[in-house]
């Protein structure tokens, strides 16, 4: 009987991990290299969420506060700002990367070097108001990178 228990857990735990798991992909996670006392950072990375969602923010171990932001051409100059969330459209693939969507990380915590590995926490919503964090671990690229590839 006991045993019985323990296996109906299991199997209803696989299946609620399963499907917050397969919502939402994150792929080519990077973070630039820091240069000697910076402590302010980008993150980058391609998402995809099967239904409509939203990425309404994210935390690191690396960094005190992190920001989803927006970077935007106005009366030519470059701004950027607090996104409070960003769409992530069902079944298509959002970029973030520098010049546009990123994660800003303030407050870094520690130098960041080339082939490090920064953990990501993201904060990911759905329509309904229900939140998962989904984890990443991003790559340290370059000080000067555009893209890690
Ligand atoms: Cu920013």
């Amino acid at each position: 009987m006991k045993t019985y228990f323990i296996a109906l857990f299991c199997a209803i735990g696989f299946y609620w991990n399963s499907v917050a798991a397969a919502d939402v992909t994150v792929s080519d996670a990077w973070v630039r290299a820091t240069a000697p006392g910076q402590t302010v950072g980008g993150a980058y990375f391609k998402i995809q969420s099967a239904q409509t969602a939203y990425l309404v923010g994210a935390s690191s171990t690396a960094a005190k506060v992190v920001e989803v932001h927006q970077m935007s051409l106005e009366n030519n100059v470059m701004k950027m700002r607090p996104l409070p969330r960003l769409e992530l459209p069902a079944g298509s693939a959002v970029e973030l990367k520098p010049g546009g969507y990123h994660l800003m990380m303030m407050g870094i915590t520690r130098p960041l070097v080339k082939g490090d590995k920064v953990d990501l926490k993201l904060i990911v919503e759905d329509k309904t108001g229900r939140r998962q964090t989904v984890d990443v671990k991003a790559e340290v690229g370059d000080i000067g990178a555009t893209k890690m590839r």
